[in-house]
């Protein structure tokens, strides 16, 4: 019978991500590698570039992003844990943490992955080539697959920011933010209370296939933070595994309430990247501006494989850093305003008071002057 089947790796980030949505909502489907020839063949030139995960429908349908995974669900069939919070504040948080997952912890994700060689090397040396390479290969291929690779993530990890003057901070930070989230776990199993929401599935994408996975970061997360730990391994189980909360989990944050260590998070979010939200933002609309000929329905790049539209300097916990600037950032940044601007007034009203409390108010305003809508599985412009 044919099943839905997840094309990506196990150490991708955002395979890790639509795999933990679909384990939780108990979706049949089959884990297969990217190095599958199938993948090869019939998947890359349907996607028209080389992106995972990629979700083969059993009707054919093909779904990249893993944003677009969890949707595709969430619209079609009666899921078992929406991941749509069923409050305003509560979608707001969400969708927060969708983007802050996925895009703002890419700075730990990539240095503790690629800057602990000593502990992860032969990890990593083992794992990539493990679903990339074609089941056959031989070793000499594996390693060569596994080179290109790491060579191609060592390069993209300068454009996220991770370089020899900021990895200090970058190790303090996400310190810093493992201790919020582990004190914000003890009082529920997921971000929101007693259920994954999308929040849970952003964040899962860095803490599970890099920072809870690769040797160095999964030690350091097992020994300082073991609560978020156990979420990753939760995020991860096809039942709630929430069994050292009680029988009281489902009833938590029942009230759209955001208890002080999430606010606490929020302001760590506020710091951390909401000025590279700022500078993206700016650059994109100077960039837009110096292109109006860009036509609606067009990524406005030369190749459909391109992500990048150029590089912004802005100051980040006080080091000058340029960054690679990613138009698919703004999609995820407009599911947080889409929240705000189709609420009612008085849930507004609350929502701008949360930001303005925890320094995130400016997330409401930060907007560009065309939106990026997606189009046969890519990020393009609207009219
Ligand atoms: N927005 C996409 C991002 C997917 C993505 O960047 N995936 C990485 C692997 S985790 C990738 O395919 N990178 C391309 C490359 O390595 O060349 C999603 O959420 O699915």
């Amino acid at each position: 019978m044919p099943t839905y089947r997840l094309f990506g790796t196990p150490a991708s980030l955002y395979t890790g991500k639509a795999r933990s949505y679909l384990i939780k909502q108990r979706i049949d489907f089959e884990n297969r590698a990217a190095g599958d020839p199938h993948f090869r063949s019939k998947i890359l030139p349907k996607i028209e570039r080389w992106i995972i995960p990629v979700l083969e429908c059993p009707d054919g349908t093909l779904v990249q992003d893993s944003s677009e995974i969890i949707e595709h669900f969430e619209r079609t069939s009666n899921v078992r844990y929406p991941a749509k919070p069923k409050t305003s504040q509560h979608q707001l948080i969400g969708q927060i943490f969708e983007l802050f997952g996925g895009e703002g912890l890419l700075r730990p994700a990539m240095h503790y992955r690629w800057n602990f060689d000593h502990a992860n090397l032969s990890f990593l040396k083992a794992d990539f080539p493990a679903a990339l390479a074609a089941p056959n290969a031989t070793a000499d291929e594996k390693n060569a697959v596994f080179e290109m690779a790491s060579q191609r993530m060592r390069r993209a990890m300068t454009s996220f920011g991770v370089t020899t003057d900021t990895a200090k901070t970058i190790e303090e930070a996400y310190s810093e933010f493992l201790q919020l989230l582990d004190t914000h776990l003890q009082g529920s199993p997921y971000l929101l209370g007693g259920r994954p929401t999308i929040g849970d599935y952003g964040l899962i994408a860095p803490l599970y296939a890099h920072l809870g996975r690769d040797p160095f970061p999964a030690q350091l997360m097992k020994s300082t933070a073991h609560r978020v730990w156990r979420w990753v391994e939760r995020m991860n189980a096809p039942d709630l595994d929430s069994a050292e909360y009680g029988a009281i989990a489902p009833e938590l944050f029942n009230n759209d309430e955001v208890p002080e260590s999430l606010k606490d998070l929020l302001r760590f979010v506020a710091k951390d990247y909401l000025p590279e939200v700022e500078a993206f933002v700016g650059f994109t609309n100077d960039w837009l501006s110096l292109h109006p000929e860009i036509e609606e329905g067009t990524s406005g790049l030369s190749r459909s494989q391109d992500r990048v539209i150029g590089q912004v300097e802005f100051i980040w916990r006080g080091h000058p850093i340029r960054v690679a600037v990613l138009p698919y950032r703004l999609y995820l940044l407009q599911k947080i305003q889409a929240v705000f601007d189709q609420a009612s007034r008085s849930e507004q009203d609350r929502m701008r008071a949360l930001l303005s409390e925890t320094g995130l108010g400016r997330l409401l305003e930060l907007r560009t002057q065309r939106r990026i809508v997606r189009k046969s599985n890519l990020e393009v412009w609207s009219g």
